[in-house]
């Protein structure tokens, strides 16, 4: 269990300035969260778990729909028919996983309105790889490869999240991006069988996001001001440093199969820790990206407040229909 003397000793200060009752709902609650069995909804559950979750499930359900952005790019130039299918289901799941998570969210209180208004203002994050622009179409490969694989490496243990509704959404989120791992490596095996030119865009496209798919895991465990407390409360189940050496160890194999070199030359295994060593990440890159100065981040939000705005017919069409409904059955 990963908690720190100084976490212990916040957590009494807070219980102390407690009612007895809060106390108690607190004590009663860390045990339930301590046998891992889920919280729902309708359960009693401190103010800042609420916060934390709410917070985390709804930057999750952002990245999921403005993820599709940099793939839908290439939806148009897919450059076969069986690709742009698959293409065009993999965006279509991921606006899916936002619906869910958008769902899961909700139960917390606070309504997908707020959430995306949120994002559009600029108050919410979503993840910082999607601030990288999609160049190529081995891009997309990588993506899938990549942007995909640490998302699952981050997503199998969020099923056990303490949390009920985002646990439960993340069984099926899990099985589609596992496809959605697949089809990106399968496209990149595909175009190592090609021509020089194709490798190479390979090579590039690997270049360019090895990085950034290694800053999705966060910020390190040192730097992390939420791990310490969402481990506690087992909404996060690992930490990002060892999330990302997972993800580090599993993907060099692949990478060694695919015939693709991995931009970083201190990558190599430490036989004595039992994983590869790694060079240093560009955390001021991350914390600029972060701040919203990501290469694409206007066009991004750009985007996505469009997407809202020309929808507005469809959210009408969809309360009017909907009131009508509910005017027959009182009819009735
Ligand atoms: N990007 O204390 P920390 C997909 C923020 S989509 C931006 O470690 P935490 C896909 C963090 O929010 C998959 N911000 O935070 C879709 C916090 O700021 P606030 C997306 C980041 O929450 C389409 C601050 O930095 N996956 O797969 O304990 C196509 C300090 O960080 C990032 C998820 O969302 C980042 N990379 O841990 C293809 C997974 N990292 O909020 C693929 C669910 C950190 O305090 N989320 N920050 O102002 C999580 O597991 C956790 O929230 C994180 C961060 C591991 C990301």
């Amino acid at each position: 269990m990963y908690t720190t003397e100084f976490d212990k000793k916040a957590a009494e200060a807070a219980l102390a300035t407690m009612s007895d009752e809060d106390a108690e709902l607190v004590a009663a609650f860390e045990a339930r969260v301590a046998n891992d069995e889920f919280i729902e909804p309708n359960d009693w559950m401190p103010d800042a778990y609420r916060k934390t979750l709410t917070r985390q499930i709804s930057q999750h359900a952002h990245s999921e729909i403005v993820g599709m952005l940099p793939e839908g790019n290439w939806l148009t130039r897919a450059p076969s028919l069986s690709r742009k299918a698959i293409l065009l289901a993999k965006i279509q799941d991921e606006g899916g996983h936002g619906l869910y998570l958008y769902c899961a969210a909700e139960t917390l209180g606070t309504s997908r309105e707020e959430m995306i208004h949120a994002l559009h203002e600029g108050r919410a994050k979503y993840s910082t790889i999607f601030n990288y622009p999609s160049l190529n179409w081995a891009d997309i490969g990588v993506i899938g490869w990549l942007v995909d694989g640490a998302a699952i490496m981050n997503q199998v243990p969020l099923q056990r999240t303490s949390y009920g509704p985002y646990a439960r959404s993340m069984v099926r989120i899990c099985k589609e991006e596992s496809f959605h791992q697949r089809q990106g490596y399968d496209l990149l095996l595909e175009m190592m069988k090609g021509t020089p030119e194709q490798k190479a865009m390979v090579q590039d496209a690997v270049n360019r996001w090895w990085w950034p798919s290694l800053m999705m895991f966060g910020p390190p465990d040192d730097y992390s001001p939420n791990t310490a407390q969402s481990i506690r409360w087992r909404i996060k189940r690992d930490t990002n440093d060892e999330l990302r050496q997972k993800f580090i160890d599993a993907t060099v194999p692949q990478a060694e199969l695919l015939g693709v070199t991995l931009p970083d030359a201190d990558l190599s295994w430490n036989e004595g820790r039992g994983h590869y060593d790694f060079g240093a990440l560009a955390w001021d890159e991350f914390y600029a990206v972060v701040r919203g100065d990501g290469p694409t981040a206007k066009e991004r939000l750009k985007a996505r407040r469009a997407a809202w705005d020309e929808g507005a017919w469809v959210r009408e069409a969809a309360d009017t229909y909907a009131a009508k409904q509910t005017a027959a059955r009182a009819a009735a």
